[in-house]
């Protein structure tokens, strides 16, 4: 009985115990399946070399010669109202932005420590607390990504997969590291009024480690039951998690190796990704995706029942660099025309094919044509429909039954090469 017990303290050490979501909290999570589209920012000190995020660790930075980058990172060109303004006409309901990244670095007035963007850089602000205000006037939900590996904090020990070279004594004591990143935590969602949730990332740097999730996702859901609390961790979800997330794959796909022990669950979903290959700015990577990869990337998430956060690394001045400010500017212009086969909508009844995906809300099915290369396309019978038109333009869509399937005639110098939605209304 005994070594039962320990058995299982050991397994819910890991995971907030029998979770029932709060009503609220449902809502929020029908709200985020409704809404789609969200804007990921990486933002930190890391972004003075034009590196990326995880320059210290690459290059092997000693936590002293990381210290010397606050002192040169003054954003006084950050406009929150223009950041705001950016995600909204790109279509975006939510921002994502880091208040700590794995360099341990609050991009927020905490009281934690001085490691923080207010006490070590001569901008002295909080572009968190102005990126919220202005979040909350012009309509945007806001969450937070929060590192839960960190190269900087003395009590993150035993080190994990990560961060080597920082040059920290060992002895520190993780529950004190636990301690600081949950007050940290209670700050966020305490002194930032309405927060859509945490997108934590890290545990897969000590998956053996007891993390404290039921403590720290508890200490969430009673601060602010609506907020929605997710983990990168590549692992399908635990106790206490209200969506699941897909680093740069889509649901149940494995193309970067990451998630090779995730299994898609049944809470939303969401993919992320970069529009070059970085996350956090990076000055020599001009690998841009054309602004029709990004649409069909977020018109193949909703069809995979999922949303899509896309990601900017703004420069150290504060300002977004134009090949991602020209892009989000065109998935805008797409989304204002084709939106209503977007928001709102689910994955379809057709699941994923090679030649796009459907999507559907209670009156209509969606049929996003990506790639279409055949005269016609075969559909499965879609039963429960009525006659097909092209979205837009209302103009009719030729369909002849088949006993096993439904066929697609449309001229093929008709067809939108981003994505031609067809519209079925469905028979009530
Ligand atoms: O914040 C962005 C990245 O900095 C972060 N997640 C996105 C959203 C990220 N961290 N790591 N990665 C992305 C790549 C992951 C590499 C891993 Fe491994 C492979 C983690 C575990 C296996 C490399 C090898 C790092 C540890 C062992």
């Amino acid at each position: 009985m005994k070594r039962l017990t320990l058995v299982l303290a050991a397994c819910v050490a890991s995971a907030q115990q029998h979770y029932t979501p709060a009503p609220e909290n449902l809502k929020s999570r029908e709200w985020f399946q409704d809404n789609k589209f969200g804007l990921f920012i990486h933002w930190g000190v890391y972004s003075v070399l034009g590196k990326g995020e995880w320059v210290m660790n690459n290059d092997n930075m000693t936590v002293a010669e990381y210290e010397k980058l606050p002192p040169r990172f003054n954003p006084t060109e950050f406009n929150a109202a223009e950041w705001v303004a950016m995600a909204k006409d790109a279509g975006m309901k939510y921002i994502t932005i880091t208040s700590k990244h794995h360099d341990g670095f609050a991009m927020f007035a905490t009281r934690q420590s001085d490691w923080n963007i207010v006490d070590r850089t001569p901008y002295r602000q909080d572009p968190l607390k102005m990126l919220a205000d202005e979040c909350h006037r012009q309509g945007i939900k806001l969450f937070f990504y929060h590192s839960q590996l960190d190269w900087h904090n003395p009590d993150y020990y035993p080190l994990g997969r990560t961060g080597h070279a920082s040059g920290r004594p060992p002895g520190g004591d993780f529950n004190k590291y636990l301690d600081y990143m949950d007050n940290q935590l209670r700050e966020l969602l305490t002194n930032y009024g309405e927060i859509a949730g945490i997108w934590f990332d890290g545990m897969w740097d000590k998956p053996d480690a007891n993390w404290r999730l039921d403590r720290t996702y508890g200490l969430i859901h009673s601060l602010q039951p609506a907020a929605m609390v997710g983990s990168n961790h590549h692992l399908k979800p635990f106790e206490g998690e209200d969506f699941q997330m897909f680093e740069k794959d889509l649901p149940g796909k494995n193309t970067t190796g990451f998630s090779d022990k995730s299994e898609v669950g049944a809470l939303p979903l969401e993919t992320c990704d970069t529009i070059n290959n970085s996350w956090g700015y990076n000055s020599s990577d001009h690998k841009y995706k054309s602004t029709k990869e990004l649409i069909q990337y977020v018109v193949k998430a909703a069809g995979n029942n999922a949303n899509f956060l896309l990601n900017i690394g703004p420069m150290p001045s504060g300002k977004v660099q134009p090949e991602f400010v020209a892009r989000l500017h065109e998935m805008g212009e797409w989304m204002r025309k084709n939106g209503e086969s977007i928001y709102g909508t689910r994955g379809g009844p057709v699941t994923p094919r090679p030649w796009g995906v459907t999507t559907q809300n209670k009156d209509k099915i969606f049929l996003h044509v990506l790639d279409w290369k055949d005269k016609v396309l075969a559909l499965p019978k879609l039963p429960g429909v009525r006659g097909a038109t092209l979205l837009g333009s209302g103009q009719p869509v030729q369909l002849r039954k088949e006993p096993n399937s439904t066929l697609i005639l449309f001229p093929s110098e008709e067809r939108d090469p981003i994505d031609t939605v067809i519209v079925f209304e469905k028979v009530k």
